[in-house]
């Protein structure tokens, strides 16, 4: 009997079947829906049901937002807008909520004023949630009465029923993830936390508040002063500039535009731009619009006002403006057409003018407004233009001095016999000792070995030229062959190597270099990260022997489940020697119970060739974890706090975080 027949023979109707052959391909794919089924892919169940009540808040009908982590482990989502419809769907005959609930893309565009997210892994829908959820139930309030109806693995599992009366109105969604699609199913308060912030700097007004059942932990989220708040908070550690954000919005052809942006006196440049909030990495024609106003309404300023020296042959760039800026840009275009490798590139041209126009207009004005301001801002680009001309005058030096030197490879670069970039791995190895260990357990055909001399540069401290004159940068930049920065320096086409994987001790130096080497490849190659191409080697912590049988533990969690196993098994023992301390260099940090000798590695260097070989590097038994940009604001306020002068939000960072330090996805 074919899937249609056995339908009708139940007594489905032609929309259920489709209804059944949707809701099957997300749960025989769910990645395809979520991105993945890890904890990422868990939160981000939270994150479209969520996105349904932002859609009902910018349409101006919700202005509360509660999201509550439930003590079985269930998430509830509620608003008070307008309650989803629950009549007959005029089409589908069921009720218009069962419609939203169950049907792939049924809860698309509202209608053409919202800004709803169509493709990628955005906006894909609660009946998404739904399919990959154990139980959901939606309550809706309105039109003074309660409406319930409840669900398992996407399908009703009872009708709409009215339930009583009510003087409120909204909706209401809680969710019981799919155990047998989700392997961890805990909720991460900080994980929520942090995409509900960001959600409500990005839309003023709206409340969202978000408590733990299990914890008794709550936070609530409330900003009248929006993206000129989010830059006070992404700049919070660092020395502002200017009295107060610039802030500037508009709107053309129903695109709303929002900046706000703030001096510092760091060297680096920090763009946010967001499309219908979405936070977009890769930029694109928004970002590119909102560059070309800013550079040419500051330097208009400058040679109108004499700012800039009659003859002088300085000219100030764009990347000279931007030293030093932060900026959240929030636009919400109608039809979004997402690009580039993680489809967080807008492509849409029009966007471009409408920026720049809106930022133009607006930006010049102000200068006008505010000399003293404007004076402040050229002043510093030009010493960031002074900066760059002497940096380039050495660099030429140099250049001409080492015209071949500078050609050829880092000399302690160990490097892969084959050329093939995409079969190619780097390793950026702590420590000569780790770095020999690695030379000799690798397998030389594809794997290039890059050992590095204790500390980097800290490049939040330093500008661009003093950055490049550190000896194991350099070594870095030229093993890994695509340049620098974002602009003309940078080439990824030749990239050498398709990883480039940072492997650290797991101990307190190791995290630093870590942290060193993210900041690095996160302030001067962002596109290497938004490639998927930097990942973080996981050593083991643990060795557990029991005669001949050898485990490793990458966790405390791990190491418990292996003794448990180990206890039970049969090994003689006896077979086996004495078990501690048998192989004289762990022997230090080795403990021996029922026969089994646990061994703590320290560092890398305290593993033989063959072990880094068989725990870190072998392919087929290695875990790496790839270094991705979900929240860039956030990534940034954090290696400013890591990385920055103050210490006292260092400490209370590390002090609150330090229970997942150990898994930071960055
Ligand atoms: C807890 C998550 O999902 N909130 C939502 C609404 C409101 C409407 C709506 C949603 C109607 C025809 C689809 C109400 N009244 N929170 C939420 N609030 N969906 S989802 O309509 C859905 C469309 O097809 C709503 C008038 N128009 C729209």
């Amino acid at each position: 009997m074919t899937k249609e027949q056995a339908a009708a023979a139940k007594g489905y109707s032609e929309h259920s079947i489709r209804v059944l052959e949707g809701l099957e391909a997300v749960r025989k794919r769910p990645a395809m829906y979520i991105g993945d089924v890890g904890l990422r892919g868990l939160h981000h169940l939270v994150n479209e049901v969520v996105d349904n009540a932002i859609d009902e808040a910018l349409a101006g009908f919700c202005d509360t937002i509660r999201v509550v982590i439930n003590k079985d482990g269930s998430v509830t989502v509620d608003d008070n807008g307008r309650g989803i419809p629950t009549g007959p769907h005029p089409v589908k005959k069921v009720s218009t909520l069962q419609v939203v609930m169950c049907m792939l893309h049924a809860g698309g565009k509202f209608d053409k004023q919202t800004y709803k997210v169509s493709g990628g892994l955005h906006g894909v829908g609660v009946s998404v949630v739904n399919a990959l959820s154990e139980w959901m139930t939606v309550e809706v309030h309105r039109e003074g009465r309660v409406f319930l109806q409840r669900y398992s693995r996407g399908f009703p599992t009872t009708e709409v029923q009215e339930t009583g009366k009510t003087k409120r109105t909204g909706t209401i969604v809680t969710f019981m993830p799919d155990g047998e699609v989700f392997k961890q199913r805990d909720f991460r308060f900080d994980m929520l936390e942090e995409r509900l912030r960001e959600l409500a700097y990005l839309n003023k007004g709206i409340t969202i508040t978000l408590r733990d059942e299990r914890e008794n932990e709550q936070v609530v989220f409330h900003f009248k002063g929006g993206l000129r708040d989010f830059v006070r908070y992404i700049d919070a550690n660092r020395n502002s500039l200017l009295k107060e954000p610039i802030v500037i919005e508009g709107e053309r052809d129903n695109t709303p535009v929002e900046l706000a942006m703030q001096y510092n006196d760091s060297y680096t440049e920090n763009i946010y731009a967001y499309v219908n909030n979405i936070n977009t990495h890769e930029g694109g024609t928004h970002v590119v619009g909102f560059k070309t106003a800013l550079t040419r309404s500051l330097n208009n300023y400058a040679y109108k006002n004499n700012l800039i020296k009659e003859g002088s042959k300085l000219t100030i760039s764009g990347d000279d403006f931007r030293e030093g800026l932060t900026a959240v840009l929030s636009v919400k275009v109608p039809d979004p057409q997402f690009e580039g490798q993680t489809k967080t590139k807008l492509g849409n041209s029009e966007t471009k003018s409408i920026v720049e126009t809106i930022v133009g207009e607006q930006l010049s004005l102000y200068l006008e407004q505010n000399p003293g301001v404007a004076r402040r801002i050229i002043e510093k680009a030009l010493r960031a233009a002074e900066a760059r001309e002497a940096a380039r005058k050495a660099r030429d030096l140099t250049r001409r001095k080492n015209a071949l030197e500078s050609l050829s490879l880092p000399g302690k670069l160990a490097d892969c016999s084959i050329t093939d970039p995409e079969h190619c791995e780097l390793y950026l190895v702590e420590g000569d000792s780790a770095g020999g260990s690695a030379k000799q357990g690798r397998d030389r055909r594809f794997q290039a070995i890059l050992p590095l001399k204790g500390k980097i540069l800290n490049v939040e401290k330093a500008r661009l030229h003093k950055i490049l004159e550190n000896e194991e940068i350099n070594a870095i930049v030229s093993a890994i062959g695509v340049g620098i920065g974002s602009g003309d320096e940078f080439d990824l086409s030749g990239l050498r190597y398709g990883k480039i994987i940072i492997m650290t001790d797991a101990d307190v130096d190791g995290s630093h270099i870590r942290t060193l080497l993210l900041t690095f490849f996160f302030r001067y190659m962002k596109d290497l990260i938004d490639a998927g191409r930097v990942f973080i080697a996981q050593p083991p912590l643990y060795k557990l022997k029991k005669g001949r049988i050898e485990r490793y533990a990458y966790d405390d969690e791990e190491r418990d489940e292996i003794i448990k196993v180990l206890r039970s098994s049969r090994e003689d023992v006896s077979s086996a020697g004495t078990g501690a301390g048998e192989t004289g260099e762990e022997s230090g940090a080795s403990l021996k119970t029922d026969g089994i000798v646990i061994s703590r590695f320290k560092g890398l260097g305290e593993m033989n060739p063959d072990q880094l070989w068989q725990t870190t590097m072998n392919p087929e038994t290695r875990t790496l974890l790839r270094v991705t940009m979900e929240n860039a604001a956030e990534a940034d306020r954090l290696f400013t706090i890591l990385m920055g002068d103050a210490v006292e939000p260092r400490r209370q960072f590390i002090e609150k975080n330090a229970r997942y330090v150990r898994n930071l996805d960055i």
